[in-house]
């Protein structure tokens, strides 16, 4: 790797430790970056449009199970807790619980902060009388709770299986994190993505009319933006696929050529065919996700699924 200076450096808007850790993975010798600069403003509405897409069935299988169960989950939780969203985005799937759950308050947390003001705006509106605290953060390494949640009893909630962008490893670390952070009488709602047939997996992550591809290349106009980088869209292309050996989709961008991309002071090469790897989304059954959640430190759990089992939602506790 080669370090030089470009000619006409590009301004980068990402914060010092944004840009090394970007930077760190686009110079290993297998080049990656971290799932959450896949969400910009722009990255945040192309997920919200795959979750439209009929390739995509984790968001509708989740909320059947949601409308199936809602009830005998807020029976289980009780009302009035500090509702915890992790990665809440656009916010809809906590609020279709409100009226079941009937929270007293409501803190989403999301690393894509403009979007998630606007959400929560709405949101407000609808619900006057539930306390809204937005956190317009990174939650992915752990975060501090404001002391007004913590005076509550809190229920985590982490919807969409977005707990599979951890390694196992890294899912019992972050889990005990919450575990900690829940208190004695705290919980954790969590969906959970199940290993299926292979070919409903890759179609999920492929899907015809290319809103996943799109969602996946926006990476590079977000990071050009981060960094001042130099990536021409048009050099990369989407490829997705589920690893059985890991249990995992892989998303990855390949170069279609052999391209140089500029920042800072550094540069990288990409070879023909060479890829990023932009995501891991892993996969569970049920029975290896229960045993990770007790590894994690929750005791008891409650697991509803829909019929074909695609999709799990667990209520776990201390
Ligand atoms: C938001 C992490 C749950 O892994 O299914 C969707 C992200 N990536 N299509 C997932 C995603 C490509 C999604 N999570």
């Amino acid at each position: 790797m080669q370090t030089t200076r470009p000619e006409h450096p590009a301004r980068a808007h990402g914060s010092a430790a944004v840009i090394a850790e970007i930077s760190a993975g686009l110079l290993a010798p297998t080049a990656h970056t971290s799932p959450k600069f896949l969400y910009d403003s722009l990255g945040s509405r192309l997920f919200e449009a795959i979750c439209e897409l009929p390739e995509y069935y984790p968001t509708r299988t989740e909320a059947a199970i949601f409308a199936a169960h809602g009830a005998a989950m807020a029976q289980d939780i009780g009302t009035g807790v500090s509702l915890i969203d992790l990665g809440a985005g656009n916010c809809a799937k906590a609020a279709s619980l409100f009226p079941l759950l009937q929270p007293a308050q409501y803190v989403p947390v999301d690393i894509s902060r403009d979007f998630l003001t606007e959400s929560v705006t709405r949101l407000q509106q609808r619900f006057p009388h539930i306390e809204m605290t937005p956190l317009g953060l990174d939650f992915s390494g752990g975060f501090a709770l404001p002391d007004s949640v913590r005076s509550r009893r809190r229920l985590f909630f982490y919807p969409g299986s977005s707990i599979g962008n951890f390694s196992p490893e890294q899912a019992i670390a972050f889990l005990h994190g919450l575990r900690a952070n829940a208190g004695d009488d705290g919980g954790l709602l969590i969906g959970v993505d199940l290993v299926k047939d292979s070919a409903v997996l890759d179609a999920a992550y492929d899907d015809a009319i290319g809103v996943t591809a799109a969602f996946n290349l926006n990476m590079l106009r977000h990071v050009n933006h981060l960094l001042g980088a130099d990536f021409n869209v048009r050099d990369w292309q989407h490829h997705a696929f589920f690893n059985p050996h890991e249990k995992r989709i892989e998303m990855h961008l390949e170069a279609r050529s052999a391209v140089t991309v500029r920042w800072q002071n550094h540069e990288r090469h990409f070879a023909s065919g060479e890829r990023i790897h932009t995501e891991d989304s892993y996969k569970y059954t049920r029975q290896s996700f229960v045993s990770l959640l007790e590894q994690a430190g929750f005791a008891t759990n409650r697991v509803w699924t829909d019929e074909n089992n695609w999709f799990a939602v667990i209520y776990a506790r201390v």
